[in-house]
């Protein structure tokens, strides 16, 4: 399997995170990319390439092309403003106010976040843009009549929406992957979300839409970020009504709880009739995660390749959460081993 890397995920490297209360180090950091660089190529997956030179033109078919504009300036603007401290949203539009864009930049900041998580730094965008291209270089990989791509996007994509950011991501790779594939003539595509948080970007993206089918498995928003989305009667409108499903689980799932849901998952994503499935993989799954409550083992993760493989569909992998223990790079190798066992 190929794998997409870009040494510009360094770029993102924010010194804040609002984390109960404090700034702490960011628990989405440069470290998570490079032990899970080193750990797939220890298991076999040495075919590392950096990922090609793609614009906004797809990104702008599943992003509001102004939002994509504020992620350029932001940085700049915030400086502009005298600020010293790294960019953190703490005013939002929430019920019964205007959805206008404010001029002000911390207005601005607002209106384009779902969530004060996020710290945004100079480089953010950059690294952003070097993540979406690993997923886009992927989806071209799938077109070419490969079996399987390994996108290893850093920041992760799954929590952006249209028109926002949050939940460490910026812009939804998964997603604008998926529109990729679907420019490149599949007809039908899915996005299965196996990270642990809600892929509530994800959802927002293509929630009207019939021809991209969204599955999530996760931990229930009423208990776990981003709380505000993926709960199982949220199904899809318009044309998109039945192209949604959500998984929500309680604190302490085990594999034949989760892999349940999977099947589940996975049969519906064969009977829409998606000719590509784009994996949104978060290893935050696994029982050590620092942030997360579900039980997975190092050893479940090769099941869940194994079952996503017989599925019989081509498959990108895009990376998506997995956090703090060195855990997280065998993790993900197992999911790619299981992929093509
Ligand atoms: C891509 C991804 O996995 N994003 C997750 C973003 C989660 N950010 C908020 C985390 C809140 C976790 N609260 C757990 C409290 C443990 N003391
Ligand atoms: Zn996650």
């Amino acid at each position: 399997m190929r794998v997409i890397y870009s040494e510009d995920h360094k770029l993102r490297d924010a010194k804040t995170e609002l984390h109960d209360g404090q700034l702490v180090t960011p628990f989405e950091a440069p470290f998570r990319a490079e032990w899970i660089l080193a750990a797939v190529k220890e298991a076999g997956f040495t075919d590392v390439v950096a990922p090609d030179a793609h614009g906004l033109e797809t990104a702008r078919k599943v992003h509001d092309p102004a939002y994509l504009d504020f992620l350029g300036v932001v940085w700049e603007r915030w400086v502009a403003a005298g600020y010293k401290g790294e960019a953190i949203a703490n005013s939002f539009p929430v019920r019964r106010t205007s959805q206008r864009v404010p001029d002000n930049i911390v207005g601005m900041i607002g209106h384009y976040a779902n969530a004060a998580d996020t710290s945004f730094t100079k480089g953010s965008y950059e690294a952003a843009l070097a993540s979406m291209r690993c997923a886009l270089t992927g989806a071209d990989w799938l077109h070419a009549g490969h079996r399987f791509a390994f996108a290893l996007c850093r920041p992760p994509g799954h929590h952006a929406g249209i028109d926002l950011f949050g939940g460490y991501c910026f812009i939804n790779n998964a997603g604008v992957a998926a529109q990729r594939l679907r420019d490149h003539g599949a007809a039908k595509v899915a996005v299965l979300d196996v990270d642990f948080h809600h892929g509530n970007g994800t959802q927002d993206i293509f929630y009207r839409r019939g021809d991209v089918f969204t599955a999530s498995l996760h931990g229930d928003p009423i208990h776990a970020f981003p709380y505000f989305l993926g709960h199982a009667d949220e199904k899809g409108e318009g044309n998109g009504l039945g192209a949604n499903r959500n998984y929500p689980m309680p604190r302490g799932t085990p594999w034949e709880v989760w892999s349940a849901a999977l099947d589940d998952a996975l049969a519906r994503i064969k009977l829409f009739g998606a000719e590509a499935i784009v994996l949104s993989l978060g290893v935050d799954t696994f029982e050590r995660d620092p942030i997360s409550f579900f039980k997975l083992t190092s050893q479940d993760f090769v099941r869940m390749g194994e079952r996503i493989a017989a599925a019989g569909l081509p498959v990108l992998v895009c990376m998506e959460g997995g956090y703090g223990v060195p855990e997280i790079g065998p993790n993900v190798a197992n999911v790619l081993k299981g992929l093509e066992a």
